[in-house]
C-alpha cells in the first residue's frame, strides 16, 4: 500500500493569472475584457494620441516571427495560447491587441506578489517569475480562509489575481493551481485524489512531458487514474526502472519532495577589526575613513542584492573586548552610502568613545527589496495611468 509518510504537511502552490498579460492591464486599463496577446516588439507599442487616447496594435498588423509569451484568457477563448506564432494567432484572433512584451515590469510585479506571501507564510520556494510553493504546515489557520488572506495580500500589493493549490505535497498542489483558473482557490485531500485528481490527463502532471504522455497513450493509458492502475511491471517495459516507479507514485499522488525555500536575509553588515587599537581622538582621521568606507562597503552589498534598510546600526568593541551597539531606525528604508554613514554617525554619538576601539561595524537590518520602496514609485510614476 502506498501512503504519504507525512500526512501533517500543508503545502501551498500559487501562480498569477495570466501573468504578463495581467500586468499589461495594469497600465492599459481600458484593455479590460478584449482579447490581448503578448509578444511584440518595440515597434508594436501603443501610440499616444493627440486626444489623450490610445492606438493599439492588432495582431492582424503583424508581419514577423514572434512567439506569444500569453494572452488574456479572453484570447484563449478564441484559441491562442502561450508558444503559438503571433501570424497564426492573428488567423485565429486578428482584431486582438498585441503589445511588446517588458521584462522589467514582470519582475517587478514578480517581487512585489512574493514580498506580499513571505509576509503571510515566510517558507516560499521560488519557481520562477510568476509562481511559489508556500509551506502551510505551521500556520493555524484553516485552508480557505488562508488562501483567501494569501490572495487578498496579493491583490493588495499588486492589484493582481493569482490562483491557488492547497494540499499534502507539491505534486498535487502545482495541479490544483491549474484547476480552477482564474482567480482560484482548490483543496485537496489524499482522499480525494480518486474523484479529482485520476481522471485528468497524465500530462498535468509536472514532469510527464509530451514524449512520455504519447508513449502512454500508445499502452492505453490517458488518465492518472488509468496509470495508477497500470501495472508496475508494464510500466518498467517501457519506462525503465526509475521513471516507471516514480509514475507510479505520482499517479497516486506520491511526493515527499521537500521546498527549496529561499530565506530573505534579516540584515547586512560590515565590520573590522583594526590592526591596532585606535582612539576616537588620536586616531579620528583614521578611525574616520575606516567608518565611511564600511559605509561604503553596507551600501554596495545592499545595492547588489537590492535591499533598502530601515534601520542603521553600530557595533564598536573597546580595548577591554566590552562591545556595544546602537541603532537608528530611520523614515525612509535607504541604500546610498551617504545616507548610511550620516545614520551611523548619529549612533556615534551615542556611544562613549573616551577608551580605544579594537573593532568598528556598520549593520544594515528592516531590509525590504528596494523594489517595495522607492523604485515602486519611480515606476508608477513612468506609467500612464495611476496603479491600484
Ligand atoms: P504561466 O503561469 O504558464 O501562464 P500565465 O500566468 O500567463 O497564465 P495562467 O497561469 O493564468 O494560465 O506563465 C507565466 C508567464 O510566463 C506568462 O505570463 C508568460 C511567460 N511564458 C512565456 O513567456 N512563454 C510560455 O510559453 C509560457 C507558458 C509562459
Ligand atoms: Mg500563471
Ligand atoms: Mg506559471
Amino acid at each position: 500500500m502506498l501512503r504519504s509518510m507525512n500526512p501533517q504537511r500543508r503545502i501551498a502552490h500559487l501562480d498569477m493569472d495570466a501573468f504578463y498579460a495581467s500586468v499589461e492591464l495594469l497600465r492599459y486599463p481600458d484593455l479590460r475584457g478584449q482579447p490581448v496577446v503578448i509578444g511584440g516588439r518595440r515597434d508594436q507599442q501603443p501610440e499616444l494620441l493627440a486626444d489623450g487616447s490610445r492606438r493599439y496594435s492588432r495582431l492582424r498588423d503583424y508581419v514577423g516571427r514572434g512567439v506569444i509569451t500569453t494572452s488574456t484568457y479572453e484570447a484563449r477563448a478564441l484559441g491562442v495560447h502561450s508558444a503559438m506564432g503571433v501570424m497564426k494567432a492573428a488567423k485565429l484572433a486578428p482584431d486582438a491587441i498585441l503589445l511588446p512584451v517588458d521584462f522589467d515590469a514582470y519582475r517587478h510585479y514578480s517581487r512585489l506578489f512574493k514580498a506580499a506571501v513571505r509576509s503571510i507564510a515566510p517558507r516560499i520556494e521560488d519557481r520562477g517569475i510568476d509562481e511559489i510553493y508556500i509551506d502551510l504546515s505551521d500556520i493555524d489557520e484553516e485552508s480557505l480562509p488562508l488562501a483567501q488572506r494569501i490572495k487578498r495580500a496579493v491583490f493588495e500589493a499588486t492589484g493582481l489575481n493569482c490562483s491557488i493549490g492547497i494540499t499534502p505535497n507539491k505534486l498535487l498542489s502545482k495541479i490544483c493551481s491549474d484547476l480552477d483558473k482564474p482567480n482560484g482557490i482548490t483543496l485537496l485531500e489524499m482522499a480525494d485524489i480518486p474523484a479529482r485528481i485520476w481522471p485528468l490527463n497524465v500530462r498535468k502532471i509536472n514532469g510527464i512531458g509530451p514524449k512520455a504522455t504519447e508513449k502512454l497513450a500508445a499502452m492505453g493509458l490517458n488518465t492518472i487514474g488509468e496509470l495508477a492502475q497500470a501495472s508496475l511491471a508494464n510500466l518498467q517495459k517501457v519506462f525503465g526502472s526509475n521513471y516507471a516507479q516514480w509514475l507510479h507514485q505520482v499517479a497516486h499522488g506520491i511526493d515527499e519532495r521537500a521546498l527549496s525555500i529561499a530565506s530573505e536575509p534579516v540584515s547586512i553588515s560590515r565590520e573590522t577589526t583594526f590592526e591596532r587599537d585606535l582612539h576616537a581622538r588620536h586616531d579620528r582621521a583614521k578611525l574616520s575613513e575606516i567608518f565611511t568606507w564600511l559605509c561604503g562597503r553596507v551600501a554596495e552589498d545592499l545595492r547588489r542584492k537590492r535591499y533598502k534598510a530601515r534601520t542603521i546600526g553600530i557595533k564598536l568593541r573597546y580595548e577591554d573586548f566590552r562591545s556595544v551597539t546602537r541603532d537608528l531606525t530611520l523614515p525612509l528604508a535607504v541604500d546610498e552610502a551617504g545616507a548610511i554613514r550620516r545614520a551611523a554617525g548619529e549612533c556615534l554619538k551615542r556611544v562613549s568613545l573616551d577608551k580605544r576601539l579594537r573593532l568598528l561595524g556598520v549593520r544594515a537590518s528592516g531590509l525590504t527589496p528596494s523594489d517595495e520602496s522607492g523604485a515602486l514609485a519611480e515606476r508608477q510614476a513612468q506609467l500612464p495611468l495611476d496603479l491600484p
